[in-house]
Order: C-alpha cells, then structure tokens, then sequence
C-alpha cells in the first residue's frame, strides 16, 4: 500500500515509519521548511531517511496538501502533524488552532478530493478529557479540555467524525494518552528528566527546574501506539479509540524512578519552578483501552519502569558517546 505521513520528522513519524516499511509499504511523507535543512528524528537515522519519499509542504498551506495528493494518491493517510506542546499553546493559541484546526480540515479536504477511497487516521488526544469526569477515561466519557491546545484536538476530531457521517469516508480519530521514547522532544517532561538525570549523572548539569510534580500521567510507548494507529485503518469499518496503558503515574513517579536508575536521590537535585507551571493543568488522565483491545487485539508491550530506564539509558548512551 501506498502510505501517507503527515508529521513524519516527529517521535510518532518515526516508530510508524518504520513500522509501515516493515509491513512492506511505500512510505511517503511532508515535511515542514525549516530555515536551517532539518528532518528532525529522522536526521538521526540516515537508513530510514534514505527510504522515505519526501516532500516539502506544510498543513496550512492546502496547496501544498493538494499537489502531495495527487503525486502521491495514498491508500492509508496517517495525520500526525500538529503543533503538540501544551505549554506552547497559551503562547501561541492562534498558530495551535491554525495548524491543529484548519490543518486537519485541508488534510482531510485533500483526502477527500483526491483519494476519498482511501482511509485516514488523525491523531486526537486524551487532552480532550481535561478535567476528566471519570476515574478511567473511556470512548464515551465526558470531554473538557483546558488548554488551547485541546480544544483544538476536539475541534479537530469532530470535524473528523463529521467528514465521516456527511460523506462516508473512512476516518478514525486515536485517543491517545502520553506516549514516549527517547525520540521524545526535550521540552516534554519525561523526555526532561531523563536528558537531565543522564547530564547530572555525567556531571554535565547541576539541578533540574520543574513545575506541576503532583500532575499524573498514563504514560506509554511511542513504539507500542504506531501500532494501534495502523491496527484502525486495517480493520473493516472507521472508528474511534482511545490508545493508553490503563496504568497512571505522578510527574514525581517518573523523576524518581529516572534518577534512581543511574543511582541518584531525585529529591538531590529536583527544584519546583513556577515558570513550568500551567495556566490551567490536567491534573490527572488514566485510559481504559479495552475497545482497543477487543476490537483491534490491541494491547501495549512496554511497561512504566521498562519506559523510564529506556530513555534514561538512550540519553546517557548518545551523551557517552
Ligand atoms: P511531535 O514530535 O511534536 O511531532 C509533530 C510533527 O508535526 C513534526 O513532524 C512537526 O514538524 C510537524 N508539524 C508541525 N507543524 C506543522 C505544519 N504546520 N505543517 C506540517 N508539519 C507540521 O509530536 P508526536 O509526539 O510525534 O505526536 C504526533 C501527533 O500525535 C501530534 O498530532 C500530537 O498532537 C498527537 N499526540 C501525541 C501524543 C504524545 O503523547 N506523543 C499523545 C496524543 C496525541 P517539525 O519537525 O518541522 O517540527
Ligand atoms: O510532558 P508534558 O508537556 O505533556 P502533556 O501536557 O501531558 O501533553 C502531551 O501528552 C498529550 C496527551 O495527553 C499530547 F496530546 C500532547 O501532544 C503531549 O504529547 O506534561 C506532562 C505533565 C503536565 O501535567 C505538566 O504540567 O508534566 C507536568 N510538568 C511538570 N513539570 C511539566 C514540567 N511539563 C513540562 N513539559 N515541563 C516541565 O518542566
């Protein structure tokens, strides 16, 4: 099959890039121009780089979308991109809603002019639940987000569900909850605090500004979530899910157990900065994946500790090295 990846220089690009050539797919991607030439992950990995088609575009620019399309005519359309950092969103709320908004719109309109027989997955978020009215947050749970970035997700994913009713195409939205690796971007917590446990073990940095330490996650593997995206747009009929482990852990869970494996006490070195804390926080997100689970057979493979001492251990091998 013919397959399409917007967003494909980030995290989720890349685990699912490789997992589409492993299945024997030809991989075709859009990346965004940077002043400096860069494809972000992918830069890490020149094999992977050299077996992608690439093309500059950018979501916001439709014309850029439409001309992809009609070179490319992909069967399965993976929509990835996105403006992704909550943080960000206060700043910028305007460039949040213009690509994660009306970038999935042109996404979705060029889908549908040019390979309406094809099938398309966007990547919502478990941010849509915000202030989450369920102790296990499920398909069917009440959604409330709090930042501008989530209302863009939700904005976003009932535009797919509305192209999916109006005009019978095969659209899915992925609830996703936290999925991480040692391709995670830096500003992201985790990726955070394992970068700055490997720097401190190494005697490259000193201490560790955080914000919200109480706030809990339920924090997967990138690796383990590309697979369910493709598992929805193999399966018969367009759908929603959500994507999580079931499990949820404290920011200070995370930071605990990542100094802990290179031997350090967090509380050492860990200081509470009101900078990183959040206009408005979700204080607490755990998913129930059991849709995913019956429907696609979909399970997660990587555990919580097994996910901190991977990128804890990626982060003092690169520094090493
Ligand atoms: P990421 O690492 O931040 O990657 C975002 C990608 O979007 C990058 O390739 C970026 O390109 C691209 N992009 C941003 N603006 C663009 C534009 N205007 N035109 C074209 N490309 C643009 O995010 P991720 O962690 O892989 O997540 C993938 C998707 O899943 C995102 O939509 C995110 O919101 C969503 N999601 C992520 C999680 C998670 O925990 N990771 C959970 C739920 C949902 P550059 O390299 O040029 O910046
Ligand atoms: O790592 P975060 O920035 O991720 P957040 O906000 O949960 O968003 C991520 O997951 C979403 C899925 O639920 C995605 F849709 C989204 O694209 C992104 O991938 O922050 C996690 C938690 C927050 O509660 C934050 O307040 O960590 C807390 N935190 C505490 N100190 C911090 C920090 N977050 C960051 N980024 N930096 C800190 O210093």
């Amino acid at each position: 099959m013919v397959v399409l990846i917007s967003g494909i220089t980030g995290q989720d690009g890349y685990y699912l890039s490789k997992l589409m050539l492993k299945e024997g797919h030809q991989v075709h991607g859009i990346v965004r121009r940077n002043s400096q030439k860069t494809y972000g992950v992918l830069d890490f990995d020149e094999e992977l780089k050299s077996k992608l088609n690439l093309y500059y575009g950018d979501v916001t620019d439709k014309s850029s979308l439409d001309s992809i399309f009609r070179q490319v005519k992909p069967n399965l359309v993976f929509h990835l991109a996105a403006q992704s950092f909550v943080q960000e969103s206060w700043s910028n709320p305007e460039v949040t809603y213009d690509v994660n908004i009306k970038g999935t719109l042109n996404m979705l309109n060029s889908f549908r002019e040019y390979t309406p027989e094809g099938k398309f997955y966007f990547a919502c978020s478990s941010e849509v639940f915000g202030k989450v009215a369920d102790e296990i947050q499920n398909e069917e749970s009440r959604m409330w987000p709090r930042s501008p970035y989530g209302i863009s997700k939700l904005a976003a994913y009932w535009t797919g569900i509305n192209y999916r009713e109006s005009y019978n195409l095969f659209v899915c939205n992925g609830i996703l909850f936290n999925h991480e690796s040692p391709n995670r971007g830096v500003e992201f917590v985790t990726r955070k605090i394992s970068l700055a446990a490997a720097k401190i073990k190494l005697g490259l940095q000193k201490e560790l500004k955080l914000g919200n330490l109480d706030a809990k996650r339920d924090w997967g593997f990138s690796g383990d979530y590309v697979r369910a995206m493709y598992l929805m747009l193999l399966h018969k009929e367009p759908d929603d899910y959500v994507v999580a482990t079931g499990e949820t852990h404290s920011v200070r869970e995370f930071v605990e157990a990542a100094f802990e494996a290179v031997g350090l006490d967090y509380r050492d070195y860990v200081i509470v900065d009101p900078k990183f804390l959040r206009p408005a926080e979700v204080q607490y997100l755990r998913g129930d994946y059991s849709k995913a689970k019956r429907k696609l057979g979909w399970e997660p493979k990587v555990k919580f500790k097994e996910l901190v001492k991977m990128m804890v251990e990626a982060d003092l091998e690169r520094l090493s090295g």
